[in-house]
């Protein structure tokens, strides 16, 4: 067991009123909303990655986070130590989940089997962890994108050497996912796009990423794997173009080479506005297509063009999105994990604890705004009222498919004009919205 963060006991709920920033003044895990906590209605992750691997660094500057219990090396110790304050630090939050990447919990080793080896020990580790604790993996991925040996792509690479070993990597990051019982299995894609297509043969690095994703599924299935396998979209960064730039080209990939059955995805915020989208158009789009498995929770920054990860505290923003995981009827297997990061400047280990509660409290209130806009039927009656034209007559038949462009001439003939067409009231429902807010 971890003593790390010494002067912060279990974080409670204190309701609205409280002065205490180390304290929930929304997210109370048992409340329950339409009929289920809010818990499960929001299964929190803490990503392993930022929270326990962040060092501060950007491209101008060195590390600045101050992490006591991390002495920087590379030994699996070292690495194990960093699992007692990861759950030390999942306990006291009251975070029922947790993500990573291999290379997050254990270090690289100079061959295959030197890595896998390090692997084993520290997943032996995050196993007993999980146990005492009773903190889950909500999903499990592999980091093909840090080695100098993945820098034109790992399953999308020109070399076959380097697919190969990929391939290897992401075998034993599924098996050890398995063996954690984590709920769902990630594809980010890294470095699977291109910088430039003087050099770059599309077609046939699609076939190949489409063909590293079927092996996937086929050993998942031997092993008895049955966690949801997700793939998540990026327009670019690091690459110029990724070939999971959004919701809609993932899903076409997906159906092209016949993966639906397998794979949904896993939505970001700060990746949707690089790609020009909201986060809810990304989440209505996979939804509406059965597709939304689990979001990565963030905010990228208005002024600033980049994937800066920042933590969620826009009430708007977490409204609209439990707006849409709410009318799917949630997210389960996937959940919410903060795939966010503290400032460089906020260096202390409590900035942690203060960036997630921020991030859960957003979420919790727009769990409960997003439920009094259903019970009201706020949106969900003038969306209906809007489209009514449909529900009947002509309408009704052209929904069903009863109906040739000649009919629709012939009935547009005799009728001589559209019946009139009415107001979308965009700024009364957004004033609506705001009445909620409060
Ligand atoms: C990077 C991605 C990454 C994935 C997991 O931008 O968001 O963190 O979520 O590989
Ligand atoms: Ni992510
Ligand atoms: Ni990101």
């Amino acid at each position: 067991m971890s003593d790390s963060f010494p002067e912060i006991s279990k974080i409670a709920y204190e309701g609205p009123r409280t002065k205490n920033p180390l304290a929930f003044r929304h997210y109370q895990a048992d409340e329950p909303v339409e009929g289920r906590s809010m818990r499960d209605w929001l299964r929190f992750s803490v990503a392993y990655w930022h929270t326990f691997r962040g060092t501060g660094s950007d491209p101008f500057g060195a590390p600045t986070l101050q992490r006591p219990w991390d002495d920087g090396s590379d030994s699996v110790d070292n690495a194990r130590r960093r699992v007692d304050v990861a759950f030390e630090f999942m306990e006291k939050l009251g975070a029922p989940y947790y993500c990573f990447h291999d290379r997050d919990v254990a270090p690289e080793g100079s061959t295959l089997a030197e890595t896998n080896k390090r692997l084993d020990a520290v997943v032996e580790h995050l196993k007993a962890a999980q146990e005492r604790s009773g903190v889950k993996l909500l999903w499990g991925t592999a980091n093909l994108f840090s080695h100098p040996r993945y820098m034109h792509g790992a399953a999308t690479s020109p070399n076959a050497d380097v697919f190969a070993y990929a391939a290897a990597q992401v075998k034993k990051a599924i098996e050890v996912t398995h063996e954690l019982r984590g709920e769902n299995y990630v594809f980010w894609g890294g470095r699977e796009g291109y910088m430039n297509l003087y050099n770059t043969d599309m077609k046939r690095e699609l076939d190949h990423l489409a063909r590293f994703m079927h092996m996937c599924v086929e050993h998942a299935r031997a092993i008895g794997f049955r966690g949801q396998f997700l793939f998540e979209p990026k327009p670019k960064e690091p690459t110029k173009h990724q070939y999971d730039f959004d919701a809609a080209a993932c899903l076409n990939f997906i159906r092209q080479y016949e993966l639906t059955d397998h794979v949904k995805l896993n939505i970001e915020t700060n990746h949707a506005t690089l790609a020009g989208h909201t986060m809810m158009h990304e989440l209505v789009y996979a939804s509406i297509q059965g597709a939304l498995g689990s979001i990565d929770a963030n905010t990228g920054d208005l002024l600033l063009g980049w994937d800066t990860d920042q933590f969620p505290t826009d009430i708007y923003l977490t409204t609209q999105c439990m707006l849409v995981i709410m009318q799917q009827g949630g997210l389960a297997p996937g959940g919410v994990n903060f795939d966010a990061k503290v400032r460089r400047e906020s260096f202390e280990p409590v900035d942690l604890f203060h960036a997630h509660i921020g991030g859960m409290d957003a979420f919790a209130r727009g769990l409960k705004i997003a439920a009094r806009l259903r019970a009201d039927g706020v949106l969900s009656e003038f969306v209906k009222r809007r489209y009514r034209s449909f529900d009947e007559g002509m309408g009704k038949k052209i929904e069903a498919g009863q109906t040739s462009l000649g009919d629709l001439e012939a009935y547009m003939l005799d009728k001589g004009r559209p019946d009139s067409v009415e107001s979308g009231r965009q700024e009364m429902l957004e004033n609506l919205i705001n009445d909620y807010l409060c």
